[in-house]
């Protein structure tokens, strides 16, 4: 499938559904099949077939599928023709089979011509003796080019696909999506720590309080109390009460918390959880690695072949030009982590990604409760462990070298200046191996804050590195002066909001924060007065970064004003900055007391940002660098609380971290942990944090299932919808950082 970056569609595509979806009404009375056909009786006319050898069988059209193709529809069979019109609500169904048993059919409605755009997709993974299928959706556009078609290439080994029965009814009643949200207690469903705040929210209609219990995993209860009414949760559209058992310290496993007849998932009271999820969350970018084969026995089921090292068919990175016309030199910029689920790599999101990675290193360095062992050499099972550098770093070398290697040489225009990303030509499709991705790579044009996001990470690598390989070191911060003096002399060149085809345009019109977070690490890590002057005279030196919204790739302020409250310096002023973290932190404290379910985010007018997910976490960082900073308990226990909506505690009462809790987001955007498009490829490794709720719902996916959402239920797991659940290395830095900072408190 394609992917775009396309506004809202009209409430004209509402209401696609699954299986797991339920009738609105009952069926109308003008119901149109618009397959000829589909009983394939006595005759396969008037479908076609392509690279199968198909044939009718006891009444079903049954296709010898051969081994040794790549993509999904270099075997199919479909039929043309077929009229679709838009906002009719159609059940597209079938019976299916394959031999032997585990291959997988996409299974389509779509446009027959290119770009072949699909408004229905499915992949079920077919047994022997064959099930049936139906799918729900509302056509989103006017078309008399529609194809019904299955596509069943892909498979190394050769198979047999059996088909029967295949219907697209027309004028079929809307469904609605309804989220299986589980039991109405919510809790966090991996662990609190013992010492640590316990909160929960229970989703009820009762006005009054009700009593609760805490049970153990034998089933008996070890606390017990009231809830508090806290009326209309507007996050969620819910009425909603508060639970608090802080009281009770003792660890263990398999907890349950029980009130209003309801029981809630399991949860452990300890801190082993944090430990783990703290190596996890930084282990995910070992197999986000470009331009290396991933060692399956450093991550049993993730091995893969290297990406973009320059074999077919990748086309790429080892020698890649810039678009036609925008330079005339070839930069190997082979490395690097891919940026997300597609396959392309950004400076901007990058820098702060590296940044963050790094920043979780460097607090563990200078903060009280930190533990630079955690993430020391022989912790993360990578290729470089053992080498006597912390894991960490190495990890984060892998993108600092690709970083580096993005800065236009000397003697080319905008020298010292670095392009803005690197990435296919077109969207590829999913899934798709990054070995396998045939399209060509291209530079795009350098930017301001690209530069600067260089600039910022190479002079912060400068100072974490120097212990250990004082070349690196050097280099990185010569690289950053360049970068750093090239902004200063382009200080206005922004990438092209509509530069999104064949990946994101990642667009930026202010820099002034860019401009505010290099000058402080190269000021941190030099020490330098002309970087101090730049600090004290930012206009952002002085104003509020701290924003409900958070922290992010665009907005990167805080980055610096963090650094410079925790990072040893001589700057003039510097109890004002750290007082004015500790200010940011209590905007957030205050925003999570007046949120029942709990969480350091209260966007404006409710609309959740894409990547939400992050920015809850990125606030709750500003709230454990206040305790970093004050030593005060109340920003400690509410950076530790914020993991409980990460965590489960939430409108849909889901774990947004792969792996972690009893339901987790499993189902990211990726072309490679695409399992569930493709049964032999892996789910996200554990640690992976999903984009989660986004008001805007950008994806057609989404779209079809999440009209009119509330908040928090703009989200679901599924791989098609990447506005709302993709992973990305920017958001699980975030994660790496808080999941780094709660395994310290426990
Ligand atoms: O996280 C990015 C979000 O803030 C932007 O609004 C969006 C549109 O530009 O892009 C998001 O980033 C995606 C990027 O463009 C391409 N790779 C996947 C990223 C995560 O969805």
């Amino acid at each position: 499938m394609k992917r775009r970056r396309t506004a809202l569609l009209s409430l004209a595509t509402l209401l696609g559904a699954a299986l797991t979806t339920l009738p609105a009404q009952s069926a109308g009375a003008d119901e149109v099949e618009q397959v000829r056909n589909g009983g394939f009786d006595t005759t396969a006319d008037p479908w076609w077939t392509s690279n199968v050898t198909a044939g009718l069988t006891g009444g079903q059209l049954c296709a010898d599928v051969p081994g040794g193709t790549a993509n999904r529809w270099d075997s199919s069979i479909g039929q043309n023709d077929i009229t679709l019109v838009k906002g009719t609500t159609y059940r597209f169904s079938f019976r299916a089979s394959g031999v032997p048993e585990g291959h997988a059919v996409r299974a389509i409605v779509g446009l027959a011509v290119s770009p072949y755009d699909t408004w229905q997709e499915a992949t079920p993974v077919l047994d022997a003796a064959g099930d049936s299928y139906s799918y729900t959706f509302t056509s989103p556009v006017d078309s008399a080019q529609a194809q019904v078609a299955f596509q069943v290439g892909g498979s190394a080994d050769p198979w047999r696909f059996c088909l029967d029965d295949v219907s697209l009814l027309g004028g079929v009643p809307p469904v609605v999506y309804e989220p299986d949200t589980g039991p109405r207690v919510r809790v966090n469903q991996v662990a609190y720590l013992p010492a640590g705040p316990k909160n929960a929210t229970l989703v009820t209609d009762a006005a009054a309080k009700l009593p609760w219990q805490l049970k153990n995993s034998a089933g008996d209860t070890v606390a017990h109390g009231w809830s508090v009414p806290r009326g209309l949760d507007a996050s969620s559209g819910q009425n909603v009460h508060t639970i608090d058992f802080g009281a009770y310290r003792k660890r263990g496993a398999g907890f349950t918390l029980v009130a209003d007849g309801e029981t809630s998932r399991p949860f452990d009271i300890g801190a082993a959880a944090y430990e783990q999820l703290g190596l996890d969350a930084v282990k995910y970018y070992y197999t986000q690695r470009s331009g290396i084969a991933i060692r399956d026995d450093l991550r049993p089921g993730y091995g893969r072949a290297a990406g973009h090292a320059g074999v077919a068919p990748n086309l790429g990175d080892t020698s890649v030009p810039c678009r036609p016309g925008e330079c005339d030199y070839r930069l190997d910029v082979s490395g690097g982590w891919y940026d997300a689920g597609d396959h392309g790599k950004y400076v901007v999101n990058g820098g702060i990604a590296a940044w963050e990675v790094l920043s979780t290193y460097e607090r563990s360095l200078v903060a009280r409760t930190g533990h630079p062992s955690r993430l020391g050499d022989g912790t993360l099972a990578l290729p470089e462990s053992g080498n006597h550098v912390p894991d960490v770093l190495d990890e984060a070398r892998w993108e600092l070298d690709f970083l580096l290697k993005m800065q236009v040489p000397d003697g080319q225009p905008l020298a010292g200046m670095a392009h803005h990303k690197i990435h296919d030509a077109q969207w590829t499709g999913l899934p798709l191996l990054p070995s396998d991705d045939p399209q060509q790579r291209e530079l795009h044009l350098p930017t301001t804050a690209a530069t600067l996001n260089l600039a910022a990470t190479a002079a912060q690598a400068a100072r974490l590195y120097r212990p250990y390989d004082k070349a690196f070191a050097a280099k990185a911060l010569s690289a950053a002066r360049k970068a750093w003096t090239a902004a200063l002399a382009h200080p206005d060149v922004y990438a092209d909001a509509a530069d999104g085809t064949g990946g994101g345009a990642y667009n930026d019109d202010n820099v002034t924060d860019e401009f505010y977070w290099a000058a402080a690490e190269l000021y941190l890590t030099t020490g330098e007065q002309r970087f101090a002057d730049h600090v004290l005279n930012s206009p952002l030196h002085t104003a509020d970064v701290f924003g409900s919204n958070g922290f992010d790739w665009s907005r990167t302020a805080a980055a610096g004003r963090l650094d410079l409250a925790l990072v040893p310096s001589k700057l003039p002023g510097r109890d004002d900055v750290r007082r004015s973290v500790v200010r940011g932190a209590d905007k957030y404290l205050a925003a999570l007391a007046s949120q029942p379910y709990g969480m350091p985010y209260a966007p404006e007018g409710n609309r959740y940002d894409w990547g939400s997910s992050h920015q809850v976490l990125n606030n709750a960082v500003v709230l454990a660098t206040a305790y970093d900073v004050t030593g005060a308990s109340k920003y400690r226990d509410a950076a530790v609380q914020s993991m409980d909506y990460i965590l489960g505690r939430n409108a849909l009462n889901i774990s947004y971290v792969t792996g972690y809790g009893e339901a987790n987001a499993q189902h990211q955007h990726s072309r490679w942990y695409a399992h569930q498009l493709d049964p032999k490829l892996p789910s996200p490794p554990a640690g992976t944090l999903a984009g989660g709720a986004n008001s805007s719902i950008q994806d057609p996916y989404a779209q079809s299932k999440l009209q009119g959402c509330v908040g928090q239920f703009c989200y679901i797991d599924d791989i098609q919808s990447w506005s709302t659940n993709e992973t990305a290395i920017n958001w699980n830095a975030a994660l790496t950082r808080m999941a780094s900072f709660v395994a310290d408190q426990g």
